[in-house]
């Protein structure tokens, strides 16, 4: 264990960040920005608390999740490549399935796009895309999408993301349907406005309804 931890505090949270969503669990949670100056060295009664109520985990369990995490990241942070081997450990699928879409769900997880996934934003990832409700995590599977976090999706965005869900779920017959292809099909449907543009309620909106293509472009099962 290293001696400098960098952990979320209430008193430290913010509240600005783009990626307000329409009033579900995230808008509320997505305030996890750190401040870098203040370093602690433990939680506190307050931060356990805070992180408790807003990503539904019982205290023990955020306390556990805080120690797995310190214990092999001292600097209380996770770049890309950290992140990836993290990540393993919570999902089910064997380790070369997820090695491509760790990436993506790596941009998801770094809420305030600070190429860091922190102890804050990584809690708030594992709770919201194992246990949120549908929508919040769609919310989470679209900042996947999103490969230049514009706010919208384009069909050149949709098609490689796909290739790694293909890699995840084990498909083997890639070229029966390609994913450039679902990516077309999959644009036709979500983009309503057909302005060549998919915004995130566009795509929540379709995915909801759609358990078939929701299962091929959602990673958060
Ligand atoms: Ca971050
Ligand atoms: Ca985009």
């Amino acid at each position: 264990m290293g001696n400098t931890k960098s952990v979320p505090s209430a008193e430290n949270m913010t509240t600005s960040h783009e990626r307000t969503s329409d009033g579900s669990i995230i808008e509320s949670v997505e305030s996890f920005t750190i401040n870098k100056k203040q370093k602690q060295s433990e939680l506190s009664d307050r931060d356990i608390q805070f992180l408790s109520s807003q990503t539904g985990l019982p205290a023990d369990e955020v306390l556990e999740w805080h120690h797995k995490f310190f214990q092999d990241n001292p600097d209380g942070r996770l770049d890309r490549v950290q992140f990836g081997k993290f990540y393993r450990l919570l999902r089910n699928e064997p380790p070369e399935r997820l090695n491509l879409i760790s990436d993506h769900i790596f941009r998801a997880f770094d809420v305030d796009g600070n190429g860091y996934v922190e102890f804050g934003e990584f809690l708030l990832g594992f709770a919201i895309s194992s246990r949120g409700d549908l929508r919040s995590r769609l919310d989470y599977a679209f900042e996947c999408y999103d490969l230049d976090s514009n706010g919208y999706l384009t069909e050149g965005e949709i098609a490689p993301v796909l290739r790694a869900m293909y890699t995840l779920l084990g498909i083997q017959h890639v070229q029966d349907y390609p994913p450039e292809e679902v990516a077309k099909d999959l644009m036709n449907k979500l983009d309503v406005s057909k302005d060549g543009r998919v915004t995130k309620d566009e795509f929540i909106y379709y995915l909801m309804k759609d358990g078939i293509y929701r299962n091929t472009v959602n990673p958060f099962h």
